[in-house]
C-alpha cells in the first residue's frame, strides 16, 4: 500500500525554516557608544543603559567632537534644582530641557570606564566659556558620592579645584567642610567644600544679581559670585 503523495508531503520536514527573530538593538552604556555606532546621529534625547533599566539623557553629538553624555543641564529656570538627597541620587527633570541625571547613574557610569568632563557655559550677553577636565569620576553612595576631578584646561582659572575630593551635599544631607550647611546657605546641591567656587545647581537668577550672595548658578573664575549664568551643562565622555 503506497502512501498518497499528499501524506508524503506532510511527513517531509518543512523546507523553509521560520526566520529567527532579529537580534535586539544593542544597549549602549553612554552617548559615546551611540555616537560610535552611527556618527550621523544628531544631538538629542537618547536612552542609555548604565544599568539594565535604562535612562533618558541628552546626547551632545556635535560640539566638542560629539559623543558627550549630559548629566546636568540648565537653560531657562523651568526646573527647581533646590531638591533633597533622594532626588539628587535618582535624578530629576526632563532630558529635553533642564535635568540632573542622578548620582547613582554617575557612579555606575564612571565606575565602569575612565571619563573626561566638559562644563559648557553661557552668559546673558552671548558669551560662552568652558572648562575641560581629563579626569572625572564619582565614588559610591557609601563614600558620599565623592567627586574626583582633575586635569583642568580652560581660559579662566579652575573653579572646580576647590570641590575636588568633596562628598555631595544637599539641604537635607550636609557632607561639606563648613560649620554651616553650604546647600542651605547657597540654595543648591553640589560637592561643596567650605563652601564653593562653583554653584551650577544654585538658583536661576538671570545674570548679574544682588539677591543672594553666591546663591545663583555661579562659576566664580568666569563671572564672579554675583552673576547667575544663562545656561550651563556638565557632560562626560570616555577617554579614547
Ligand atoms: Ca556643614
Amino acid at each position: 500500500m503506497r502512501p498518497s503523495l499528499h501524506l508524503l508531503l506532510l511527513l517531509l520536514p518543512p523546507l523553509l525554516t521560520s526566520p529567527s527573530p532579529p537580534p535586539p538593538p544593542p544597549l549602549h552604556v553612554d552617548c559615546k557608544e551611540i555616537h560610535d555606532a552611527d556618527v550621523s546621529l544628531p544631538s538629542g534625547v537618547y536612552t542609555i543603559y548604565p544599568t539594565a533599566s535604562g535612562v533618558q539623557v541628552f546626547c551632545e553629538m556635535k560640539d566638542f567632537d560629539g559623543g558627550w553624555t549630559v548629566f546636568q543641564r540648565r537653560m531657562d529656570g523651568s526646573v527647581n534644582f533646590y531638591r533633597p538627597w533622594d532626588l539628587y541620587k535618582e535624578g530629576f527633570g526632563n532630558a529635553e530641557g533642564e535635568y540632573w541625571l542622578g548620582l547613582e547613574h554617575l557612579f555606575n557610569l564612571t565606575n565602569g570606564k575612565d571619563y573626561q568632563l566638559v562644563v559648557d557655559m553661557e552668559d546673558f550677553e552671548g558669551n560662552r566659556s568652558h572648562a575641560y577636565y581629563s579626569v572625572f569620576s564619582v565614588d559610591s553612595e557609601s563614600d558620599g558620592y565623592r567627586l574626583n576631578v582633575s586635569g583642568f584646561v580652560g581660559k579662566e582659572k579652575d573653579s572646580l579645584k576647590r570641590h575636588n575630593g568633596q562628598k555631595f551635599s544637599t539641604f537635607d544631607r550636609d557632607q561639606d567642610n563648613s560649620e554651616e550647611s553650604c546647600a542651605r546657605k547657597f540654595m543648591g546641591a553640589f560637592w561643596y567644600n567650605n563652601c564653593l567656587h562653583a554653584n551650577p545647581n544654585g538658583l536661576y537668577l538671570w545674570g548679574s544679581h544682588d539677591t543672594l550672595f553666591a546663591g545663583g548658578m555661579e562659576w566664580y573664575h568666569w563671572k564672579g559670585f554675583n552673576y547667575s549664568l544663562k545656561g550651563i551643562r556638565m557632560m562626560i565622555r570616555p577617554k579614547q
